[in-house]
């Protein structure tokens, strides 16, 4: 999946990048005004802590924050650049593209980062979608049935394509991949 992926046309970045850019650093910088300077033209080399991000209203009640924050970050721990603050918020608008919430989810639900989803990535994931509400038992269950479903090679566990294949037919896998700003009608700062 590695290249970055092209997330809006040019005519919707155009429009996203004046409504939104200076509302997101205006974010970025409450998040943490002692790391971030309010003025970006040489492009800072700072980073916000996991911990900070995670806390944001839009974040804080997702059971997949620390993933999709993670999901995000290049550093693999957490900390973002405000290049990935801003990716992460384009790929969880009600704008983005279904296909690209899927390859991110895809990512998210990774949890051992080996670009397959097994039997126990798909576990801690629907433990976190149903709220820990089934019995172990049935969370067992529930996967092993989803991956004999979805496994389209035969490898028992799923790739991407597999993945794909799976949520056509479960959606509420993407679930938790949409947020509504809280502010954003606020005006830019
Ligand atoms: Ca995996
Ligand atoms: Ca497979």
């Amino acid at each position: 999946m590695g290249n970055k992926q092209t997330i809006f046309t040019d005519e919707q970045l155009d429009a996203y990048q004046v409504n939104s850019f200076c509302r997101l650093h205006g974010r970025y910088h409450e998040l943490a005004p002692h790391l971030v300077p309010m003025d970006y033209t040489n492009e800072p080399d700072c980073k916000i802590p996991l911990a900070l991000i995670v806390n944001m209203p839009e974040l804080k009640e997702n059971p997949f924050r620390d993933r999709i924050v993670e999901s995000f970050s290049e550093d693999g721990m957490g900390n973002l650049s405000f290049n990935e603050f801003v990716d992460m918020f384009s790929v969880l608008s009600e704008m983005a593209p279904r296909e690209l919430k899927a390859i991110y989810a895809f990512k998210i639900y990774d949890f051992n980062v080996d670009n397959y989803l097994c039997k126990e990535d798909l576990e801690k994931t629907l433990n976190k979608l149903t709220k820990e509400e089934l019995t172990p038992e049935e969370v067992e269950l529930v996967c092993e049935k989803t991956i004999v479903e979805a496994d389209l090679d035969g490898d028992s566990k799923l790739s991407y394509a597999d993945f794909e294949n799976m949520i056509t037919r479960a959606p509420d896998f993407l679930r938790y991949l949409v947020f509504v700003e809280t502010d954003a009608s606020k005006p830019c700062l």
